[in-house]
């Protein structure tokens, strides 16, 4: 699928304000990328279709991660988790895209995880740091991404995990994971 079709298709599943974040999502990611050994093109396809689920009902959402009988901590753990895991089903079963790559990418873009691939790494990150997104410490986040991807997906994960602290939310086992991973894995 090309570049003008994966846009086509993901459009109207999407809200304007979404559909520009994505559009931001996919060039920062393609910006990652320059420095990573990843396939560009499959960096493009999974940035465009990482939110695809996003304004899914929560009830069709629930009810994929169950049937595919997945960690049901993303059912628990809070709602905002379920488009992510969602989201990689449906665009294998709707878009046709079966790339293990793109879909694992999709899957952890919301919580990350320990381990990740290069693929996995650039969407997270660009997800968080596009240039769209205006909340604290993202500035300090994009500049740091230029220098060590690594230590820009300690800090993301970081901001996130205070913001969820403060605001008195679980958070998902495996984002911990990942931010203890790479706190006792990286400098700065
Ligand atoms: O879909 P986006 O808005 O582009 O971004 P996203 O997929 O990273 O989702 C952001 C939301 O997910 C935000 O409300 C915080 C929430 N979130 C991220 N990590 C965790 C989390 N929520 C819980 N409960 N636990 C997490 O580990
Ligand atoms: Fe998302
Ligand atoms: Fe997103």
């Amino acid at each position: 699928m090309d570049r003008k079709e994966a846009l086509e298709r993901v459009k109207p599943h999407l809200t304007e304000h979404r559909y520009v974040h994505t559009l931001g999502v996919r060039d920062t990611a393609l910006k990652l990328a320059e420095k990573e050994d990843v396939e560009k093109d499959k960096v493009e396809t999974a940035a465009i279709f990482h939110d695809y689920a996003k304004f899914r009902s929560k009830e069709e959402m629930r009810r994929i991660i169950e049937a595919e009988n997945w960690n049901e901590q993303f059912i628990t753990y809070g709602d905002e988790l379920l488009h992510a895991p969602a989201g990689a089903y449906l665009v294998e079963k709707e878009v046709g895209i079966k790339d293990e790559e793109i879909l694992s990418a999709i899957f952890w873009h919301t919580t990350g995880k320990v381990d990740m691939s290069p693929m996995e790494k650039i969407i997270f990150l660009a997800d968080y740091i596009e240039p769209n997104r205006k909340f604290p410490g993202v500035e300090e986040t994009r500049e740091e991404a230029e220098k060590d991807m690594d230590c820009a997906i300690k800090m993301a994960l970081r901001n996130t995990i205070t913001f969820l602290l403060k605001k008195n939310q679980p958070v998902f086992p495996e984002t911990l994971f990942a931010y203890n991973h790479l706190t006792l894995n990286t400098n700065g």
